[in-house]
């Protein structure tokens, strides 16, 4: 398994796919908004990540749903800090899904072991100069402009190879700034202006991704595409918390494909579908 360079040595030691254990500390995500909002019931569901198998636990404090406006950085820093700070005292490795420089800067000064910027650092002039101060490693997502208009961007030639345009141009503008591309791992940023087909072409394809030469993260855990997929007859979506079962099938492939990382919200059975991806692939 290749690792973006700078994490913790016990997780650049793993020879498999990394689970990422998602931790919203919002009132408003669309998959678990409002559940984990107080500090205390957060830090909980980051020890119950944790002990159901995550290898890190990625904590956020602003909502990307569809048609979310952006929450002022003091509110984003209060939902954040005290989550970071408890989880990184205990020596759980933390990575901090942020689009702004500040937060990403006072959570790493914390011991947050990696940075998630689902904008690939384009919401904020200084992400890329911070990231080029740090040694933490950092996951630039595909992304085309803020949630409120997202979904009026899902618009391509080809997708698979418009997304891999646009994120080799953010690599460019990665290292442009002074970022080891060693340390950057990229995500195609499924549902983030993408429709249901749009995220699976890129599924479909991701040797076009791999050829980009980063480690992938992909995020399909309960996203709007797999309940559309499991539609009822009626055509109507499967609720979020009947989405589980489809997105650890993607865990499943992806992981058997070579992707450096899966992030979900329900760990044990996406662990579990990555141990037989690494048997079904073999020593690497
Ligand atoms: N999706 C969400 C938030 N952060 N970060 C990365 N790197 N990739 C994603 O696909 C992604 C993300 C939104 O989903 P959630 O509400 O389930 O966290």
């Amino acid at each position: 398994m290749r690792h973006p360079d700078g994490l913790p040595r016990e997780i650049a030691a793993l020879d498999r796919t990394v689970v990422m254990g998602i931790l919203n500390v919002t009132p408003d995500s669309f998959s678990d908004g409002g559940r984990w909002h107080d500090p205390g019931d957060a830090i909980k569901r980051g020890h119950l990540l944790r002990d159901s198998g995550a290898d890190i636990i990625d904590i956020g404090g602003e909502s990307t749903r569809p048609g979310a406006e952006r929450i002022p950085e003091a509110d984003e820093i209060a939902r954040v800090i005290p989550v970071v700070e408890a989880l990184v005292a205990e020596g759980i490795p933390v990575s901090i899904d942020t689009m702004r420089a500040s937060v990403a800067a006072q959570c790493v000064t914390l011991g947050a072991c990696l940075v998630n910027d689902v904008s690939g650092g384009q919401a904020d002039p200084e992400m890329l100069p911070f990231l080029a101060t740090v040694s933490v490693p950092c996951v630039a997502m595909h992304w085309r402009g803020p949630s409120t208009i997202m979904q009026s961007l899902a618009v391509y030639d080809d997708v698979v190879s418009d997304v891999c345009r646009e994120l080799e141009q953010r690599l460019h503008a990665l290292e442009a700034a002074g970022v080891d591309l060693k340390r950057v791992a990229i995500d195609p940023g499924l549902g983030f202006a993408k429709d249901t087909e749009h995220n699976w072409a890129i599924l479909r394809d991701l040797d076009a991704l791999g050829a980009l030469g980063q480690p992938i993260l992909l995020g399909a855990s309960r996203k709007r595409f797999l309940g559309e997929l499991l539609a009822d007859p009626d055509g109507q979506p499967r609720p979020l918390e009947g989405r589980e079962a489809a997105g650890d099938a993607v865990t499943a492939l992806a992981a058997t494909w070579g992707v450096w990382g899966v992030r979900v919200h329900e760990v044990a059975a996406s662990r579990d579908a990555v141990m037989v991806a690494r048997a079904w692939r073999g020593p690497s």
